[in-house]
């Protein structure tokens, strides 16, 4: 089963084009799409709800809570019902990440890997319509990671776009519970993956297109609150997680 978890705050316009894009990805395959409506104030609970019936399941939370605890809520429903061996993918909700991808990555996780990252760093992957400051963030963030945390085959730590082994996601969630997402704001896609590294994920990447020009609306993300949430998380992962440790490819 593969369960596909869409943070989304304000995402109306774009999940309008991305759940039918992602029903056709998914068709033949035993899906549920679950929609983390983060206290929106545009019609995303609606346009969700339109889906209903085609394995889209809407939460909501009452007000705006962040990323963190929107990864983390639709991490624990689909954890609930999910088997060891399942599917667990995360991706933007706003029409950026093709779902065309997911079938390959959960193809890898079914031979055997615990992640696997959508990452625009890996061969045959590319940004599309990505202002060049953000491109010099996202590459500043990885060697930045790379060089404190180096994790064998990753090179890109920011992608929101990855694939989880269920069971070993619900290892790294019995363990930390909410302390898994203790970021605020975008830094938090970094702290699941590292924080998880203390369970010797075998991990892998696949290239990603990324399509910005696809983009509906306004980026979301607070560039110095970002920027500062990766120093702090450096800071603090050095200071709790000790010596990196080694982590198969
Ligand atoms: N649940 C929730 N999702 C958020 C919040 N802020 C951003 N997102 C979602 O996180 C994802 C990443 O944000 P996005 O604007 O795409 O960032 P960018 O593509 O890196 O510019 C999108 O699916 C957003 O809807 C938030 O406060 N709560
Ligand atoms: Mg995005």
């Amino acid at each position: 089963m593969l369960f596909i978890v869409l943070p989304a705050y304000n995402e109306a316009p774009a999940l309008e084009l991305l759940l039918p894009r992602m029903l056709e990805a998914l068709q033949g395959y035993p899906y549920r799409i679950v929609v983390v409506d983060d206290g929106s104030d545009d019609h995303t609970a609606q346009v969700a709800s339109r889906y209903q019936g085609q394995g889209v399941d809407l939460l909501r939370h009452g007000r705006n809570k962040g990323l963190g605890e929107a990864l983390y809520s639709g991490f624990e429903v689909t954890l609930r019902d999910s088997d060891a061996e399942d599917v667990i993918i995360t991706m933007d909700a706003d029409n950026t990440h093709g779902p065309e991808l997911i079938p390959s990555m959960a193809e890898r996780i079914g031979q055997g890997l615990d992640i696997v990252v959508a990452s625009r760093f890996a061969a045959g992957g590319r940004q599309v319509g990505l202002p060049l400051y953000r491109r010099l963030l996202s590459r500043c963030a990885g060697m930045l990671m790379a060089l404190f945390f180096p994790l064998s085959g990753i090179r890109d730590y920011s992608s929101g776009y990855r694939a989880y082994r269920a069971g070993f996601l619900a290892r790294v969630l019995s363990d930390y519970g909410t302390g898994l997402v203790e970021s605020d704001g975008f830094a938090v896609s970094v702290e699941i993956l590292l924080k998880s590294t203390v369970f010797r994920p075998r991990c892998m990447e696949m290239p990603l297109v990324l399509r910005y020009d696809f983009k509906q609306g306004k980026s979301k993300m607070p560039l110095m609150r970002t920027i500062a949430g990766y120093i702090s998380l450096i800071f603090r992962l050095k200071r709790d997680l000790g010596v990196q440790p080694e982590v198969e490819a």
